[in-house]
């Protein structure tokens, strides 16, 4: 098996959490779709990262997929509830994370693009879903010591990693400041060697 990726992807981040979490030996190879000759679009249509190659060859994308079908394939440390309710609740969980570090990464490209083409508009437009997702996580938290349950599951992963995308790209944002017991989660799944070995780096 072999996982295709960034160092700098959060979703790259959290399928190299879940492997790690999970224990399961896996290749990295690194590759980018911003890179010239990247070969992530012979991979994923899409052009995009994370790829999970399987044995037989075949491609698994995005990274919600992976990670669901490592948790299945492994039975040891489930990351994901079996039952149908406790599973969606993990997975709207990571479905909030994943969403706000899509508004992240929408205005991290569109700052990179040349003055006269970038829209102040629509940076505020993605600015404020962050905003607002941040404040969800933190109601949602609340006072508890994981997302979802009395132990970590991928909830608590995709917090983690869409945090730890803000502090990578927007460390302008404090979230910190205004979500103490977001950070009070980050500090505790950072001394996981899973989160702590794979913060993202250019
Ligand atoms: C998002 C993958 C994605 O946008 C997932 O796998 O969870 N929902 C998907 N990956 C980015 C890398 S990242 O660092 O933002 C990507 O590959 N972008 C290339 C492109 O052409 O959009």
């Amino acid at each position: 098996m072999k996982l295709v990726g960034s160092l700098t992807s959060p979703y790259v981040r959290k399928t190299r959490v879940v492997l790690a979490e999970k224990k399961i030996d896996c290749e990295f190879v690194i590759d980018s779709p911003w890179v010239d000759n990247s070969g992530v679009p012979d991979l994923n249509p899409l052009g995009k990262i994370p790829v999970l190659l399987l044995d037989d060859d075949t491609r698994l994308f995005d990274s919600r997929v992976i990670v669901e079908y490592l948790d299945g394939v492994a039975p040891n440390n489930k990351l994901l509830p079996s039952t149908a309710r406790e599973r969606a609740l993990v997975k709207r969980w990571e479905a909030l994370a994943d969403g706000m570090t899509d508004a992240a990464v929408t205005i991290v490209l569109e700052r990179r693009r040349p003055d006269d083409e970038r829209s102040a508009g629509w940076i505020a437009r993605h600015r404020v879903k962050i905003d607002r997702a941040l404040v969800a996580l933190a109601e949602d938290l609340g006072d508890g010591a994981w997302c979802h349950g009395n132990g970590i599951t991928l909830a608590d992963i995709a917090v983690g990693c869409a945090l730890g995308y803000l502090d990578f790209r927007m460390p302008e944002l404090d979230w910190r400041a205004a979500h103490p017991n977001l950070a009070r989660l980050q500090e505790k799944l950072m001394q996981r060697p899973s989160l702590a070995d794979t913060v993202p780096h250019e």
